[in-house]
């Protein structure tokens, strides 16, 4: 008989449809495992084969959780919000409505084809009223609870997308998605104060099994940084220029300070900056540059001096002049720094250029005059008063004592994280469930009224200056004020793609509940997410929006625990052919249907798996595909040579060997050597002529995780009862996985004059008993001094012999 593979994948997802087979069960005294890989934006170009890699490493594991007695939830769902169907909906004037269920009917069309046992009676999606009803109301939350508020700020503008971007949108200074120019722009935006939650969100990694790189990615995007608050006396002036420095330990070293363009004192002192025109002309040229542009170590420094401004360095009272540059940035710390070249790079190309002196104060380095001394950890302080022969972690403290009690300094701890960017000026989004009332302010919509729908519109562009769409949705933007009753406007900005994602997999647990986000025992058992695979590229955007929205439903009693995932993976990314990124414009885009059309699910599940180390990107290779299939039918082939019948004795230490290494590799997902074992426990089994019944179950249930169609199939063909689903994982005898006898050779002198088996566990003092008393080495060691005898464990025995 012929592997069909299309027919045989056909008839079991027909199966596992009807019966529901991979619902998650609802007995609670159960242990349960929760399962969770990234729902996927449906985008027009369908799955990439990128998705099913992570999706199916996870569904091998869900499968394994199963049949080793786990409850198990593995859900998938759509996070449909965002702009590539926005922007795609005003192109082809279709409804982004009609556009997103499309692109999910696709989806789903292909993710069922590829056989994973999700649990579809969870499904979510983002866009449905049901759903974003609950993303509403915890937006209203953060606001109730002083974490949501509008500000005007300098924003990162995508030129192409016409919309505001976070920080973590903008890549090289271009927008992630488009690729088009981010320019400076202010606007009016709702924030929310991530920055809060920075402390716990470093602190309780530690208790979470992360994937060390994950974590290392997270505190630095974090950016903890430990430090000094310092004032500095304005010549002349009451005012005083804080400074935020990690090095005040070099404060004799500080020869001139730098505000950043934007610093208030600029405006503040107008009158007595002699040449205000120079330094309005390089305000206007910093505001049209980027943050990543202002950043950028390479580029040449500029500046303008603040002619008319003194500062006055407080443990030297030496006058010092005020500068301001685009290097300082108004967002971080104070605005403002004191400069230390002989310390700091940037300093130190900002003195040479300007020529400004350049005074060492930590000895061990080259000629600060030549190039800055960073590198400071052994450094001992010179040049600096009371610090002098101090080494830099002593003087530190030392200073930050000095400055407390003199009162013009005091520790301080900074982050490089800022608080998240929560508007879009956008129509496919959720609305913002605020109403501005002239006298109230920003009133939150009352909770029974949500959700607060999209309006319909015909026309959802963005206005000519980036407006939101919905300013113009006329009935439903004027409103009633929920607190006073009068004439109020809804806010018209809605809420970025990061919204719908930062909870789903709590609504998965409890889909279709109307009075509550999900219920509090089903919460109580489910959570939290017990692993938890997904891309590299959402560690600091996806992952820290997610664990800062819990944190917070935790605070507020909504959810029972303080961390959503125990546990987070990454997969590697497949590359194309040659090794480039997959991409339209290079044209070596791999699509699911055809692998599946031309091999079958399960040859495309397996190549998935067996393409290379999971955690590492590699290269999609058409002959590896060719070569999955071939393993499969050699799987399938070994129906003609199978025999009735138990395990042999003879392949006992075979088959035990083989339920280990698979079920170890796939608890620490190097699903490659899983699949490389069983392709030689086949290779051994056509090597003996034959296999039995007893051991060709044993294969085709390690194999069903990775390819559940084929082996379910044989399963029932060689008269097994029930399904593979409905039996239990393997177990394996750890003495009888290893080797239970050995070769040893035997070497007089290094010279091989013997080879005899034993049994594998024996000691060095027996194997060196067993050699002595071999008849062929009494002879050559008769009459011989025997000097040494050496032991190499389970190869060889040499007698040194005089
Ligand atoms: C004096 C000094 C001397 C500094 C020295 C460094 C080395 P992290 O670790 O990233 O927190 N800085 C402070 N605020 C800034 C701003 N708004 N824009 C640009 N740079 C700013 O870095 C802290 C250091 O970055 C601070 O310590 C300050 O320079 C600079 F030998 O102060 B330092
Ligand atoms: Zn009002």
């Amino acid at each position: 008989m012929q592997y069909n593979a299309s027919e045989i994948e056909k008839k079991w997802q027909k199966i596992w449809d009807e019966n529901e087979t991979y619902k998650a069960g609802t007995d609670m005294s159960k242990p349960k495992f929760y399962g969770l890989v990234e729902f996927p934006y449906p985008s027009g170009h369908g799955l990439h084969v990128g998705h099913p890699r992570g999706y199916t490493a996870i569904d091998i594991i869900c499968r394994k959780k199963r049949m080793e007695g786990y409850n198990v939830l593995f859900p998938m769902g759509w996070d449909a919000f965002g702009l590539p169907t926005e922007n795609y909906a005003i192109k082809n004037k279709i409804h982004p409505k009609i556009v997103t269920e499309n692109n999910i009917a696709n989806f789903k069309r292909q993710l069922k084809m590829l056989g994973f046992s999700f649990d579809w009676s969870k499904e979510v999606n983002t866009t449905d009223p049901n759903y974003y009803k609950w993303t509403q109301w915890i937006f209203l939350q953060l606001f109730k609870h002083g974490l949501a508020y509008k500000t005007k700020m300098p924003i990162n503008y995508c030129t192409g997308c016409k919309v505001g971007l976070a920080n973590e949108e903008v890549v090289n200074g271009v927008c992630e998605r488009c690729g088009s120019e981010v320019i400076q722009k202010e606007k009016s935006q709702w924030m929310l104060k991530i920055t809060e939650y920075a402390q716990r969100l470093i602190d309780d990694l530690d208790g979470l099994d992360y994937i060390e790189k994950v974590k290392i990615q997270q505190k630095n995007w974090i950016g903890r940084s430990e430090g000094a608050e310092v004032d500095f006396a304005i010549d002349g002036c009451d005012d005083k220029i804080r400074v935020y420095t990690t090095r005040c330990d070099t404060l004799f070293g500080a020869t001139y300070m730098v505000l950043s363009p934007e610093h208030p004192y600029i405006e503040k002192y107008k009158d007595k900056i002699k040449n205000m025109d120079a330094v309005k002309e390089y305000q206007a040229a910093a505001a049209k540059k980027s943050e990543f542009e202002r950043c950028e170590l390479v580029k040449e420094k500029t500046g303008v001096c603040l002619e008319g401004l003194e500062a006055i360095n407080p443990v030297n009272g030496k006058k010092i002049p005020i500068w301001i540059s685009d290097y300082v940035l108004v967002t971080y710390g104070t605005g403002a720094i004191m400069a230390v070249p002989a310390h700091d790079e940037r300093d130190w190309e900002f003195a040479k250029k300007f020529g400004l002196p350049i005074i060492e104060v930590v000895s061990g380095g080259e000629d600060v005059q030549k190039a800055a001394f960073t590198d400071v950890a052994d450094g001992v302080l010179v040049n600096s008063g009371f610090l002098t022969g101090k080494r830099v972690k002593d003087a530190i403290s030392a200073m930050i004592d000095y400055l407390e009690e003199k009162g013009i300094g005091k520790r301080k701890v900074n982050y490089k994280l800022r608080d998240w960017v929560f508007s879009r000026q956008r129509y496919w989004g959720e609305p913002i469930p605020l109403v501005h009332c002239d006298d109230c302010g920003w009133v939150p919509i009352p909770e029974d009224e949500l959700p607060l729908k999209l309006p319909e519109m015909k026309d959802f562009e963005p206005g000519e200056n980036g407006e939101s769409p919905l300013n113009k949705a006329e009935d439903w933007k004027n409103t009633v004020c929920p607190k006073c009753g009068k004439k109020a406007v809804r806010e018209t900005d809605t809420m970025p793609q990061w919204a719908g994602s930062s909870w789903y997999f709590l609504r998965y647990i409890d889909p279709a509940n109307n009075d509550v986000l999900a219920g509090k025992e089903l919460l109580k058992y489910w959570l939290p997410v017990d692993w938890y695979n997904g891309g590299m590229e959402h560690t600091t955007l996806h992952l820290l929006y997610s664990r800062f929205w819990h944190k917070f439903l935790y605070d507020i009693g909504a959810v029972p625990t303080k961390e959503p995932y125990q546990k987070r993976t990454s997969h590697g990314m497949i590359l194309g052919e040659n090794n480039e990124k997959m991409s339209k414009s290079r044209g070596n885009v791999v699509n699911p249907d055809d692998i599946v059309n031309e091999f079958g699910a399960d040859t495309f599940r397996t190549y998935e798996m067996f393409i290379g180390a999971f955690d590492q990107s590699t290269p999609w290779s058409q002959q590896g595909v060719r070569g999955c299939r071939k393993f499969l039918e050699r799987v399938w082939n070994l129906q003609d040579i199978m025999t009735d019948g138990g395990i042999r004795p003879e392949n006992e230490s075979l088959v035990h060997k083989m339920i280990k290494k698979v079920t170890e590799d796939i608890d620490r997902m190097k699903f490659n050597t899983a699949i490389a074992a069983m392709m030689s426990f086949i290779n051994e089994m056509y090597a003996q002529g034959s296999v039995t019944k007893g051991e060709l179950s044993v294969l085709l249930q390690l194999l069903n995780p990775t390819a559940p169609h084929i082996t379910e199939e044989m399963w029932s063909l060689i008269g097994n009862e029930k399904t593979i689903d409905e039996t239990k994982w393997p177990v394996y005898d750890e003495a009888k996985t290893v080797d239970s006898e050995v070769e040893i050779v035997l070497q007089i002198n290094g010279k091989i004059k013997e080879k005899i088996t034993v049994a594998a566990n024996l000691s060095d003092d027996e194997i060196k008993a067993k050699a002595l008393e071999n008849d062929v080495i009494k002879v050559f060691t008769d009459g011989k001094t025997i000097v040494k005898v050496i032991v190499v464990k389970g190869k060889l025995v040499n007698i040194v012999v005089k």
